[in-house]
């Protein structure tokens, strides 16, 4: 089993002022076999902008890619924030480069997002919950340009509750719809170790959801610490491959213009 890093931002990512090369540092430190830069790019995003400078943000990775070819494998990637609103600009700008992974993750529902939380007024917490879902469903159904579904219960991480736990037995049907979706378009889905810092639990989504893809027959899988400074690049990883080991995955999957390796 590899250990990898998929899912990384810098300050080509509206919400990160890390230098590139400092992951790549911490990356070779941390025994990383493989790492991909995914810096973000929402179309339209409330409050905050999340541009991308894509071409400077290509040039950067690639010198990188040479300086480090000896030391470590080097990925180019994007993390896509899947929005029905914007399907037709989100399908050609990932078309329009060479990316070798993209990561499609729902950060805004019908313009409202769950970072400042207007996303979340006016419903109960089973109501959110089960509208991200619903809403993750759709855009699994609809977009084809990404690889793999980043954070799957993202909604997690926010939202004005005590306890923002998500039950996922109450949504375990439209979850299961995800995971068979994502299966036979032949895409995968990422866990986010970030859960292991914010939340003090394990990786997002839990191992119970990761047995439960496997199960169902998902084999693509991936690994991302979703870094916006250097200092978390490769954390948990080691981890996170164990289990995957554990449930049964033979390898993580790495991917080279946007095809599995
Ligand atoms: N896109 C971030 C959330 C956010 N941060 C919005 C600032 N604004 C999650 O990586
Ligand atoms: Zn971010
Ligand atoms: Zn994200
Ligand atoms: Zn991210």
């Amino acid at each position: 089993m590899r250990v990898i890093d998929y899912h990384m931002h810098t300050h080509f990512s509206g919400d990160s002022e890390a230098n590139p090369r400092e992951h790549v540092l911490q990356a070779i430190k941390m025994n990383l076999d493989e790492i991909c830069f995914t810096d973000h790019r929402d179309f339209n995003y409330p409050i905050d902008s999340f541009e991308l400078d894509v071409e400077n943000y290509y040039q950067t990775i690639q010198a990188l890619k040479e300086e480090f070819k000896d030391q470590i494998t080097i990925k180019w990637g994007i993390e896509m924030g899947l929005d029905l609103e914007h399907q037709e600009e989100i399908e050609k700008l990932i078309q329009s480069y060479p990316f070798d992974f993209v990561i499609g993750s729902i950060h805004v529902i019908h313009h409202t997002e769950f970072y400042y939380g207007e996303f979340f007024k006016g419903k109960t917490k089973e109501e959110a919950h089960r509208e991200f879902f619903e809403e993750t469903l759709k855009c699994v159904k609809a977009f084809d340009c990404f690889n793999v579904l980043g954070h799957l219960d993202y909604i997690v991480r926010y939202g004005p509750y005590q306890d923002k736990t998500v039950d996922h037995a109450k949504y375990q049907d439209i979850i299961d719809e995800i995971f068979k979706t994502l299966i036979k378009k032949g895409k995968g889905i990422e866990v986010n170790t970030s859960g292991y810092k914010d939340l003090k639990i394990c990786g997002f989504p839990n191992y119970e959801q990761v047995q439960r893809y496997y199960d169902l027959g998902g084999r693509i899988i991936t690994i991302g610490t979703d870094s916006h400074t250097s200092d978390r690049v490769g954390e948990n990883c080691l981890t996170v491959a164990k289990k995957y080991q554990e449930i049964g995955f033979e390898d993580v999957s790495t991917f080279t213009g946007r095809v599995k390796d």
